[in-house]
C-alpha cells in the first residue's frame, strides 16, 4: 500500500518541529536551572546524547518522504546548535568559578626592597680618614703582601723579634707574608715622597691569632705618619686630642701613658675617657674610668734613616688605632666575631 505522503507527511513535519521547539524550550529552562557542572554534563546527555530527546524525535524521520526530511532536519539543527551553545556558556561560567589555581592581589602591600649597609667598620675609618683629612693628611693604601724588609727591618722591628716569627704571621713564601700592620704603606710613603708627609693609611692587617670574641686573624688597622722640620711632641699631643675631641665629642678627656713600640721613641697608648660611663668606672671600662684607643709615639731615628730622611733634620709623630675595637667600644659590640658574619640582622642597626 502507498502512503500519502503529500498530506500525512505535511502533519508529520509540523508535529516533529513542534516538538523540537518544545524540546529546546524545556532544554532552555533546564539549562538555566542547572546548579552545577555535573547537572549540565547530565542534561547534554539527556538532550543532546546518542539515545537523548533529540535522537528520539529524530527516529521518526523515516515517516516522512526524502522531500520533506530537510525541513526537520534543518529545524533538529538549529534546535541542537542553540542548546549546545547555551550549555557550552554555561559550562564556561562554572569552569572559571571552579578554577582556584594562583590569583594575583593588587590590595597587598608590596614586599620591602633589599637594602644593604655600610659595615660599622667602614663607617668608623671613614669617619677617622674625614676628621684627619681636615687636619691636612692624605688618605692613602698599599700591598696586603709585603717583605719582611718593609714589615719589620724598615721599622726597627729585627728579624729574631717574635712578631717577625712563623708563628706569628702568615708567611706565604721565606722572606713574604701578609703584612702585619700598615706601617710598611708608611714606609713606602717615605721613599717615594720628601717631607712634609702627612697620611693616614686604612687597611686588613693579618696576625697568627685564633679567632674568638676579642681575636681575628684578619683585622682592620689605621695609622698615620707626619714628617716634617720641627713636629714636637707638642704637635703629637694636640693633634691626637683634637682628633679625639671630634671623634668622641668634646666632652672626651685623652690620657697619654707611656709605652713601647720598636718604631717609635718615646712611645705612648693613647686612652680617652670611657664612653659608657664618663670615666666614672663601669664594667666595659674594667672600673678604670678610660678605654685604650691607639698606640703612639715619635718616628724613632732607625725608621728615618731606613727611609732616607735624615734623623738630624726631621722629625714626626705616628699613630696606630684598631678600627674594629673602637666600633665595638662605640657600639658596645661584646663579641668581635659578629664584625665577620655578614648577619644583616646586626649589621643593620648602624
Ligand atoms: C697600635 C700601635 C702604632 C705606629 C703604629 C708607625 C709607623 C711608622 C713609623 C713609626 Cl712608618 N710608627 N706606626 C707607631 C706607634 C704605634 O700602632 O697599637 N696599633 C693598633
Amino acid at each position: 500500500m502507498e502512503v500519502n505522503h503529500t498530506s500525512d507527511g505535511a502533519m508529520i513535519v509540523d508535529e516533529l518541529i513542534a516538538q523540537l521547539q518544545e524540546l529546546q524550550g524545556q532544554g532552555s529552562e533546564a539549562v538555566a536551572a542547572a546548579g552545577n557542572a555535573e547537572a549540565l554534563d547530565a542534561l547534554r546527555i539527556e538532550y543532546l546524547g546518542r539515545k537523548g530527546r533529540l535522537t528520539g524525535i529524530l527516529r521518526r524521520l523515516g515517516e516522512l518522504g526524502a522531500d520533506e526530511r530537510p525541513r526537520v532536519g534543518a529545524e533538529a539543527n538549529r534546535v541542537k546548535d542553540a542548546l549546545s551553545t547555551l550549555l557550552d556558556e554555561r559550562a564556561a561560567a562554572y569552569a572559571v568559578a571552579a578554577d582556584t589555581g594562583p590569583r594575583v592581589d593588587l590590595s597587598l602591600p608590596g614586599r620591602a626592597r633589599w637594602t644593604g649597609q655600610v659595615h660599622p667598620v667602614t663607617l668608623v675609618i671613614d669617619e677617622i680618614c674625614e676628621i684627619f683629612r681636615d687636619l691636612g693628611f692624605s688618605r692613602v693604601a698599599g700591598p696586603e703582601m709585603e717583605t719582611q724588609t718593609y714589615n719589620f727591618s724598615k721599622l726597627n722591628i729585627p728579624l729574631d723579634h717574635p712578631a717577625a716569627d712563623m708563628h706569628d704571621s702568615f708567611y706565604l713564601t721565606d722572606e713574604v707574608l701578609l703584612r702585619t700592620h700598615t706601617s710598611p704603606v708608611q714606609a713606602r710613603v717615605m721613599e717615594q715622597f720628601a717631607p712634609p708627609i702627612r697620611v693616614v693609611v686604612p687597611g686588613t692587617v693579618y696576625r697568627r691569632d685564633p679567632f674568638d670574641a676579642s681575636h681575628a686573624p684578619a683585622f682592620e688597622q689605621v695609622e698615620g705618619l707626619a714628617v716634617d722640620e720641627g713636629i714636637t711632641f707638642a704637635d703629637f699631643k694636640a693633634t691626637i686630642s683634637a682628633f679625639v675631641r671630634r671623634f668622641f665629642g668634646n666632652d672626651a678627656k685623652t690620657r697619654f701613658r707611656p709605652s713601647y713600640f720598636p718604631f717609635t721613641e718615646p712611645s705612648a697608648e693613647v686612652d680617652v675617657s670611657c664612653q659608657i660611663c664618663g670615666g666614672r668606672g663601669c664594667s666595659a671600662c674594667k672600673h678604670t674610668g678610660w678605654m685604650e684607643i691607639m698606640g703612639a709615639g715619635m718616628v724613632h731615628p732607625n725608621v728615618f734613616e731606613a727611609a732616607g730622611y735624615d734623623p738630624e733634620r726631621y722629625t714626626g709623630y705616628a699613630f696606630g688605632m684598631g678600627p674594629g675595637r673602637i666600633a665595638m667600644q662605640r657600639y658596645g659590640i661584646p663579641d668581635i666575631r659578629l664584625l665577620y658574619e655578614s648577619d644583616m640582622r646586626f649589621l643593620g642597626q648602624f
